[in-house]
């Protein structure tokens, strides 16, 4: 939250730690109609995005977090050709999701205008499928949007959200999912960015609890480095709608049809397998 000279930190409290990085210059900030939005240029990591105090992505690292949002996902579902963002302001979620020749229509759905505006001028890069005619931008609200979404109308769902705090809390909720789950054709998936498998084992938890009572049938954590986020470390969660997840198009992965730099077809099993710990909280939820 704080600039001490020239370093930018984000103190995260709960945890009693902070990570930094070295900045040459704040390129920018305001405060939209939702939060407050910094910019920075760093020594080594590129463009920072800071909302609201916490780092969202930088240049350098936002790869591992934006192919492992979208990949296991796609590559989990038989065809995906319908395909949400909720949140994902920055867009790099899209881009990695219009990388799949056989989605035909990615609808993100972003509260604040503004980080995608910002992210056009200070990320051109994760901004590059902004203008595929597959891509569809909407700027509002993401859980009214599901509220209103047609039945059976998306084949993955992707919440790439802030931390479940102030207005992307219901976003980790029981009725949330339950629209998702309605929104949702047979053989649908769902998935949640689910913070840090080290400092957030109860959300992680809550979050298997909720999607299951919200009728999904199966769900499993994936798990990838993030330096620049609070322990380093973090997951995402994914659920289906009916039968259980499997890598359905795990042989497309291995033909790697277009190029990633983390994901591949071996991280994607890697990323299910969970160390004891979390297999043993996760095996507490009843839902
Ligand atoms: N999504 C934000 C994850 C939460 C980070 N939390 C934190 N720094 N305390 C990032 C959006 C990338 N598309």
């Amino acid at each position: 939250m704080n600039v001490d000279s020239n370093w930018f930190s984000e103190f995260y409290e709960p945890g009693g730690s902070a990570f930094g990085l070295k900045i040459r210059a704040k390129l920018h900030e305001e405060q939209s109609a939702y939060q407050r939005i910094e910019i920075y240029d760093t020594e080594t990591f590129g463009h920072l995005m800071v909302i609201d105090g916490c780092v969202m992505l930088t240049q350098r690292d936002n790869f591992l977090y934006h192919e492992m949002m979208a990949h296991p996902a796609l590559f989990s579902h038989a065809a995906p050709r319908r395909v949400v963002v909720i949140g994902g302001g920055d867009c790099g979620t899209l881009r990695e999701v219009l990388r799949h020749e056989g989605v035909q229509h990615a609808i993100q759905v972003e509260i604040d205008e503004r980080v995608t505006r910002l992210s056009e001028q200070y990320f051109p890069e994760l901004c590059e499928a902004n203008h595929d005619p597959r891509a569809e931008l909407r700027f509002e609200d993401g859980i009214a949007w599901f509220a209103n979404a047609p039945a059976a109308s998306a084949d993955v769902v992707i919440v790439d959200s802030t931390d479940p705090v102030g207005p992307a809390e219901g976003l980790f909720s029981e009725p949330f999912y339950r629209d998702v789950n309605r929104v949702l054709a047979p053989g649908g998936l769902i998935v949640q960015q689910s913070e840090s498998p080290l400092y957030h084992v109860d959300l992680l938890c809550s979050v298997h609890g909720a999607l299951r009572r919200a009728g999904f049938s199966d769900v499993k954590t994936l798990h990838y480095p993030q330096p620049v986020y609070p322990s380093g470390w973090w997951s995402a969660t994914l659920a289906c709608k009916d039968g259980s997840i499997r890598p359905m198009r795990i042989e497309s992965a291995r033909r790697a049809a277009f190029p990633t730099r983390y994901y591949s077809a071996d991280m994607h099993q890697a990323a299910f397998v969970l160390p004891p710990y979390l297999v043993e909280a996760l095996a507490q939820v009843t839902g």
